[in-house]
């Protein structure tokens, strides 16, 4: 289904886990930051609203969505750390930028969660302008930061 039809917050609680001892990391990509912070702000409610605790929820920024791979990969190195959200915001421009940074972050994320066998989400928008951007990031199509959130929680409990 496309996501324009779609309230991107509802989830079935099929697979949501105990994570109170889990540490879970989120890396927010600093370009359009009014969209990420609307992520970072559905994130980090519903995992607490999970059960996670506020001390073992870390936030890391990056510059832009090219660099959350690498955000990524620095957190899911430390053991302590169960899970890493990466949140992004790629508006499609009049270059060839927007392909560019999505396919290398989603490979990029991709191997991460592959290379250290940890939950790696995709939490990056892909939208074609600001409107569409902020329908997702809290407006009428939902939060993807509360879907990036609940697909932490249900691979941890994979
Ligand atoms: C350069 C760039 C452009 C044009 N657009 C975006 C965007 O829409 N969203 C985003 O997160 N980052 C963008 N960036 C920055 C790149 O992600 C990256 O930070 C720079 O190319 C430096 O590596």
């Amino acid at each position: 289904m496309a996501s324009s039809l779609k309230n991107l917050s509802e989830y079935s609680s099929k697979q949501i886990v105990d994570i109170s001892d889990k540490k879970i990391a989120i890396v927010v990509s600093e370009w359009n930051e009014e969209v990420t912070e609307s992520l970072f702000s559905g994130a980090v409610e519903t995992l607490l609203s999970n059960g996670a605790k506020k001390e073992n929820i870390i936030r890391k920024d990056v510059p832009g969505s090219f660099e959350l791979s690498l955000g990524a990969q620095f957190l899911a190195a430390e053991d302590s750390i169960a899970a890493v959200i990466c949140l992004g915001c790629v508006i499609q421009g009049e270059t060839r930028h927007f392909d560019f940074i999505c396919d290398a972050v989603a490979h990029g994320i991709t191997n991460v969660g592959l290379k250290y066998n940890k939950p790696v989400v995709f939490g990056v928008l892909t939208p074609q302008n600001q409107k569409q951007a902020l329908d997702r990031a809290g407006g009428k199509h939902g939060n993807k930061g509360d879907e990036a959130a609940i697909t932490a929680i249900k691979m941890l409990g994979f």
